[in-house]
């Protein structure tokens, strides 16, 4: 079973390079968290990774809620991805044909296949946006999450959606870094990463719909490999202290899980 396996492990069975790179990086730093930087300011953004960077495996953008975007924030993110050995992963959900996405992804304001390791992407549109961000790396490395699951109250994937969508990554084992979802039983390819959003340790919900769980239930009995903390953190009164404990806590659950 994947989930017991140890993140060194799992990088020998990756066939997408930021896949090998993230499992390695995990296991390296001992931190299983990605957090995700859901400020509007560059500035903000940046100190705050300046001072968790070296808590964090991923970053997770959201490049277009930033108020104040320019292109030395990418230059200066970059810069701290190097210093602290975190991946980053542009959280844009691309669900349109294929022509449009590699617009999306290469043009346009962000360029957002300049600088993003990772991105996500809804299987819903079909294979063809696969096959278009595969084709638009520029012979970089680079991954996709694919969105089997959502965290969200009433999100319309069935079953079925789940499961084909774990298919159609099958054909691309290339790019495909893993899928956003929120159950174990969801795929079983080791080489791959479960990123799960929708954890918190002080709420169970927020207003609009977004629906937590704990670090115990995520890792231990649900899979996820990743874990994406955005408010927990960013909004805590100390972000720093915040982090580090989420970071402990995390790693706690996956060494629980993976010494059986
Ligand atoms: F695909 C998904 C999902 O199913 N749920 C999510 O919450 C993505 N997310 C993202 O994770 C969402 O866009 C936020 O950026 C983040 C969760 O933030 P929170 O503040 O921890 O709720």
């Amino acid at each position: 079973e994947r989930i017991l396996l140890p993140y060194e492990k799992r990088a020998e069975f990756a066939t997408n390079s930021i896949a090998k790179q993230l499992f390695t990086i995990m296991a390296t730093k001992k931190t299983n968290l990605c957090l995700s930087v859901d400020l509007t300011s560059s500035t903000k953004i940046l100190d705050l990774l300046e001072k968790v960077g070296e808590h964090v495996c991923l970053v997770k953008t959201h490049i277009d809620i930033i108020e104040d975007f320019t292109n030395d924030f990418i230059v200066r993110l970059k810069q701290l991805a190097q210093t602290f050995n975190f991946l980053i992963l542009e959280d844009r959900k691309y669900a349109d044909i294929g022509n449009t996405v590699s617009l999306q992804y290469s043009k346009g304001l962000y360029q957002v296949g300049e600088w993003a390791d990772c991105v996500t992407a809804h299987s819903l549109p079909g294979e063809g946006l696969l096959k278009a961000l595969n084709n638009s790396n520029n012979g970089l490395s680079r991954g996709v999450f694919l969105l089997a699951e959502m965290s969200s109250e009433g999100n319309l994937i069935t079953k079925d959606y789940t499961e084909t969508t774990v298919k159609m990554a099958a054909k691309y084992p290339e790019i495909i870094t893993g899928f956003v979802c929120q159950k174990k039983e969801t795929f079983k390819d080791p080489g791959l990463i479960q990123l799960t959003p929708g954890v918190q340790l002080e709420s169970s919900k927020d207003e609009l719909g977004q629906v937590y769980n704990t670090p115990e239930k995520v890792i231990l009995e649900n899979g996820a490999d990743v874990v994406v903390v955005g408010r927990g953190i960013v909004a805590a009164k100390s972000p720093v202290s915040e982090a580090i404990i989420y970071k402990d806590t995390l790693w706690r659950c996956y060494m629980k899980r993976v010494s059986g």
